[in-house]
């Protein structure tokens, strides 16, 4: 059984859009994966086909209403009971690359895209829904949230990632940021390429590409550095 991905949207037609591309668009044609996009509009029950409404205790903006956006919910989870309801908003929980590897390990996932100010509460709570948050900034609806889960999580389908790029040290799953990589040409903008490299010692390449991940990861996050060295105290030869 291949990784499905039922989306629930007001704009199916944002997708597939860059998950139509590149590695994630070849696995979709080759059935690794697949996608559905759900229109959260096709579920509204008055005759304007209304999906939103003025918060109660007003304020700006409007709100997602709970029983349009549950009948959109209950038609996506009638098609994959097994699958793992995803909210995504600002407020949620930071998504992780352990949260993208055990999601890909999974069945697929129920994404749900809110757009305007929110959805209603209620509708969020009935379902239990996970709420997550791809950063610290606002964006304008959660399509391209759903759209990054869904890039992290393909790449690591079986078959999806080449024997080239599956045997990379990544970023987040070492707990380091990437060591910095060159090719040719060896010499460009009065810049060559570190000494090291060229050279045909494989310990000392290890080596100096360590070096360069640790002090990366030093210089531009503290938080993945603090994390990383606490890791390596309590278990010294990873
Ligand atoms: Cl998941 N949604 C919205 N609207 N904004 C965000 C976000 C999600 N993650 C970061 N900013």
């Amino acid at each position: 059984m291949s990784f499905r991905a039922l989306v629930l949207t007001l704009f199916p037609e944002m997708f597939p859009g860059p998950l139509g591309h590149s590695l994630a668009g070849r696995a979709l044609a080759r059935g690794d994966w697949s996608l559905d996009a759900i229109d959260i509009r096709g579920f509204a029950t008055d005759k304007h086909r209304s999906v939103d409404d003025t918060p109660f205790g007003g304020g700006p903006g409007m709100v997602m209403r709970a029983d349009v956006v549950d009948a959109a919910v209950q038609t996506a989870l009638a098609r994959g009971p097994d699958l793992p309801l995803i909210v995504f908003t600002p407020r949620g929980g930071l998504l992780t690359q352990r949260r993208v590897r055990a999601l890909a390990e999974g069945p697929g996932a129920i994404l749900l895209c809110g757009r305007y100010e929110g959805i209603d509460e209620r509708a969020i709570a009935h379902r239990r829904m996970e709420e997550l948050s791809i950063g610290d900034y606002v964006l304008s609806g959660g399509e391209p949230a759903a759209m990054v889960l869904l890039d992290a999580c393909v790449r690591l389908l079986p078959g999806v990632m080449g024997a080239a790029e599956s045997g990379v040290e990544e970023s987040f799953a070492s707990g380091l940021l990437e060591y910095p990589h060159y090719t040719r040409p060896a010499v460009w903008q009065g810049m060559a390429v570190p000494e090291v490299l060229a050279g045909g010692n494989h310990a000392a390449i290890a080596a100096w590409r360590r070096a360069e991940a640790e002090r990366i990861t030093r210089d531009r996050r503290p938080d993945l550095w603090t994390a990383y060295r606490a890791l390596a105290e309590a278990a010294p030869t990873a």
